[in-house]
C-alpha cells in the first residue's frame, strides 16, 4: 500500500488530497512539524522534509511531483487533462506555480512567523515575500475570472497546487487581503469531500 509520511497542514496534505481525489487507499505515517522525526523518514527524505512518499520501490519527496505521478500512476483521470486540452497550457502552468510561485513566497512568511525569534520576524525578506505572493495572487484572480477553477470549468490536479497554498494564509495572517474571488474559490475547495477527508487531522 502507498504509504506517506505526513504533518497536518504541511504540503503532505497535496499528496493526501490527491489520493482522495483517486479514491486510492494509502497509509498515513504522522510526523509532529516541530519534534525529532523518526527515522524511518531518512530513508525517504534526507532532511526529514513532508511528504515522504513510497509505492512499492518508487520513493519520492516533490509535492506536485508525487501528485503528477499519482495522476498517471492512477489515471487517465480528468483530474490531470492532456496536451490537446485546451486547458492542457493552464494546467501545466497552475500545476507548478501554485508551488514554485506561490508557496516558495508564502514559506518565507510562514517560516518567520513561526521559527524566527522574535526580533527577526519582521525583516526586508519577510516583508518582500508577503508583497510577492500578494503580488503573484492576480494570476489566479485572473485565471478565476474566466472560470470556475484555474484551468478550466472543471476542478483539476493544480487546484490542489494552487488551493493547498491558499488554505495558509490564514495562518499567515493573509487572508483578509484575498480578492473575494478567491476567498469564494477557497470555500469550494474545502467543501469537496475528498479535501475534508484529507485534513480531517487539522481539528
Ligand atoms: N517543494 C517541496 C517543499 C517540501 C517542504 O518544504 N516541506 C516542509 C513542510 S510543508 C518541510 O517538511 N520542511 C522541513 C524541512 O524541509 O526539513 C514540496 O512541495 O514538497
Amino acid at each position: 500500500m502507498i504509504q506517506v509520511f505526513h504533518a497536518p497542514r504541511a504540503r503532505s496534505t497535496r499528496v493526501l488530497w490527491m489520493l482522495e481525489e483517486l479514491k486510492v487507499p494509502y497509509e498515513v505515517f504522522p510526523i509532529d512539524f516541530f519534534a525529532p522525526r523518526p527515522a524511518e523518514i531518512f530513508e525517504i527524505s534526507p532532511t526529514g522534509s513532508v511528504p515522504a512518499f513510497r509505492d512499492g520501490n518508487v520513493t519520492m519527496i516533490e509535492s506536485m511531483a508525487i501528485v503528477e505521478y499519482l495522476g498517471e500512476r492512477f489515471g487517465p483521470t480528468p483530474l490531470v487533462p492532456k496536451y490537446g486540452d485546451p486547458n492542457f497550457p493552464a494546467y501545466a502552468q497552475f500545476l507548478h506555480y501554485g508551488e514554485a510561485s506561490l508557496a516558495a513566497s508564502l514559506s518565507v512568511v510562514l517560516g518567520a512567523k513561526f521559527r524566527a525569534p522574535e526580533g527577526e520576524k519582521d525583516n526586508w525578506s519577510t516583508r518582500a515575500a508577503r508583497e510577492t505572493f500578494i503580488k503573484r495572487l492576480g494570476l489566479v484572480v485572473s485565471a478565476l475570472k474566466r472560470s470556475n477553477y484555474v484551468a478550466g470549468q472543471a476542478f483539476t490536479a493544480a487546484d490542489i497546487s494552487v488551493g493547498y497554498t491558499l488554505t495558509l494564509t490564514g495562518l499567515a495572517g493573509i487572508e483578509q487581503e484575498l480578492d473575494p474571488i478567491l476567498i469564494d474559490y477557497l470555500a469550494r475547495l474545502k467543501a469537496r469531500p475528498a479535501f475534508i477527508k484529507a485534513t480531517a487531522d487539522q481539528g
